[in-house]
């Protein structure tokens, strides 16, 4: 693989009992990766599963913990800055957000990915994190540490439309891997997609995990989507803090504090931040790789009317009946 690709997609650092365990693993020549292994339902790079496998067998949640979670490219890198901004809102003062740390740091250095901390260091003290620890993932419901399930810690799940989140992990990859991506057709891709055979796939599996446990147990779990926030950043902002348990006082609202969070957090301010433009992560990856378009519907400039059909008549499939739908 070309040095530009992160250590999470790298199958380095894997411990014996990892490989023993793929031994007994379906494994499939994926997109982006030479190898994927399906594991309680979805399919990883070996480099996330082994972070998955230390993160249920060390993570010990605690009542007061929040646990951001996407599927990959669904709006990670905005929901951290934004739960990131309404947490710490009265230790670092929006109004004078001049020396704010989204200003000078990239989400992603300030709010933790466990599967990924948990394969670059095994041993990372998760307990040093200030209260309430906030952190992010990609596990599945099912796969998730136990105490995360069994405690009281807060879940927020966002999710976004297949189509445009699809489109994105497409474009990602081919940024961190262009010689690894550049011979493999969007069509073969889409259809892997359908199949579910895709990293971090079934795509639906994962949604409705979440989408029933917010249904079941709205006070566990709060379900978002990108569309929403994109489209009313404010009371979705506003819906995340009083399911934190830290809603606005009629007074931060009348000083334009939520507005001022939107303005922070938002596509265009993160996006042209020095620190997001031109920095890199520790793994090596450049920070403007999560930085693209920031809109819905970006996919009609990638997928042809034929493709983007495929995905609608898989989705309306898998989530008939759910009571979810997706709009575009
Ligand atoms: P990750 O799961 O690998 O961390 P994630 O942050 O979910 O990635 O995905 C990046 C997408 O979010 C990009 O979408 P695009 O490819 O369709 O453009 C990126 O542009 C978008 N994004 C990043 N920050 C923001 C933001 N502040 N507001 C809206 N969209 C954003």
């Amino acid at each position: 693989m070309s040095s530009s690709v992160p250590d999470y997609l790298r199958d380095e650092n894997l411990t014996q009992e990892t490989r023993d365990l793929f031994s007994s693993l379906p494994r499939e020549k994926g997109w982006l990766v030479s190898q994927m292994y399906q594991y309680q339902g979805i399919w990883h790079t070996p480099a996330l599963l082994q972070g998955i496998l230390n993160c249920q067998n060390h993570f010990q949640a605690k009542d007061s913990d929040i646990i951001l979670v996407t599927n990959p490219k669904s709006g990670t890198t905005w929901l951290k800055a934004l739960v990131f901004a309404l947490l710490n809102r009265h230790k670092f003062p929006l109004s004078s957000s001049g020396d704010h740390p989204l200003l000078v740091t990239n989400p992603h250095l300030l709010v933790p990915f466990l599967e990924g901390v948990y394969y670059e260091s095994p041993d990372f003290d998760f307990s040093e994190l200030p209260s309430p620890r906030l952190m992010n993932t990609h596990i599945l419901h099912f796969s998730l540490p136990e105490s995360a399930k069994s405690s009281a810690c807060k879940i927020v799940y966002c999710c976004r439309n297949p189509k445009d989140m699809f489109v994105s992990l497409w474009h990602f990859g081919k940024k961190l891997a262009p010689e690894e991506t550049a011979d493999y057709p969007i069509e073969k891709a889409v259809k892997a997609f359908c199949e579910g055979k895709f990293i971090g796939g079934p795509f639906w599996d994962h949604v409705l995990e979440y989408w029933y446990a917010s249904r079941e147990n709205p006070s566990k779990v709060l379900f978002v989507t990108y569309e929403e926030l994109k489209t009313q950043t404010g009371a979705e902002i506003k819906r995340i803090a009083e399911f934190l348990g830290c809603g606005f006082t009629g007074e931060e609202e009348v000083r334009g504090e939520v507005e001022e969070i939107v303005k922070l957090c938002s596509f265009e301010r993160l996006s042209n931040l020095e620190v997001n433009r031109e920095g890199k992560l520790p793994n090596g990856m450049e920070t403007k790789a999560f930085f693209r378009k920031g809109e819905i519907g970006g996919w009609r400039d990638t997928l042809s009317e034929s493709l983007a059909e495929e995905i609608d008549r898989n989705i309306e499939e898998k989530f008939r009946g759910s009571g979810l739908k997706f709009s575009c």
